[in-house]
């Protein structure tokens, strides 16, 4: 794996600096949920830092990434580029920073959506891009508590409000975000 130092300069160099700030944050708030819930603190680092190294590019940029990499698109990730930066985001981490480990680069690959039976480390992922400290909307704060006693219920929650987001704004709901939602909560009862 290319080291940490140079993917944050990398990184630094590629994305706006409010997006980089952001990775900053991910990056902290992983490896404290990590700590909290005895995950993988490395990995939680590495996949917090990387996780919208796709950011920068724009749709078209994107479509052309997934082509080169082969990647196969689904109709509704084809028509919403907020969805294609973390598909390619993962494929890169993996051909330009050599990352190989399979749990970050799934946790990169569905920290939009989230998944099915989404592991560990994609949960800390999934929530640290929601509640680092660069976030402000209305609900965070009490996300970020709930995140402190309970990261199923706190990822749901999450999820929730994504979801409800996605309606408000007419789009179109990928079936993996679905899924996250309805495994996160069969869990929970
Ligand atoms: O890249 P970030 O802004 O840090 O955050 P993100 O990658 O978690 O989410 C990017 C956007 O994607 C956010 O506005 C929520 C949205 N999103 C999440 N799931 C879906 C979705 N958008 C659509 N259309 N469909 C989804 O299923
Ligand atoms: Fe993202
Ligand atoms: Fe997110
Ligand atoms: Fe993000």
């Amino acid at each position: 794996m290319v080291d940490l130092e140079q993917i944050h300069g990398i990184l630094k160099e590629r994305l706006r600096e409010s997006r980089y700030v952001h990775s900053l944050g991910v990056q902290k708030t992983a490896v404290e949920l990590a700590k909290r819930y005895h995950a993988p603190v490395e990995k939680a680092s590495i996949a917090g830092l990387v996780h919208d190294c796709a950011k920068g590019y724009n749709k078209a940029e994107l479509l052309n990434y997934a082509a080169q990499f082969g990647i196969i698109l689904d109709n509704v990730t084809r028509k919403q580029e907020e969805l294609l930066h973390a598909v390619v985001g993962a494929e890169l981490a993996k051909r330009e920073f050599q990352i190989e480990d399979e749990e970050i680069l799934n946790a990169i690959r569905f920290h939009t959506t989230g998944r099915a039976n989404m592991t560990l480390l994609d949960k800390i992922i999934y929530l640290a891009d929601y509640i680092e400290p660069n976030r402000k909307f209305q609900g965070v704060e009490a996300l970020r508590q709930q995140a402190l006693s309970d990261l199923d219920k706190a990822t749901f929650m999450a999820v929730n409000q994504t979801i409800a987001y996605i309606i408000f704004q007419n789009k179109l709901i990928h079936h993996d975000t679905i899924s996250a939602r309805n495994s996160l909560l069969m869990d929970l009862e």
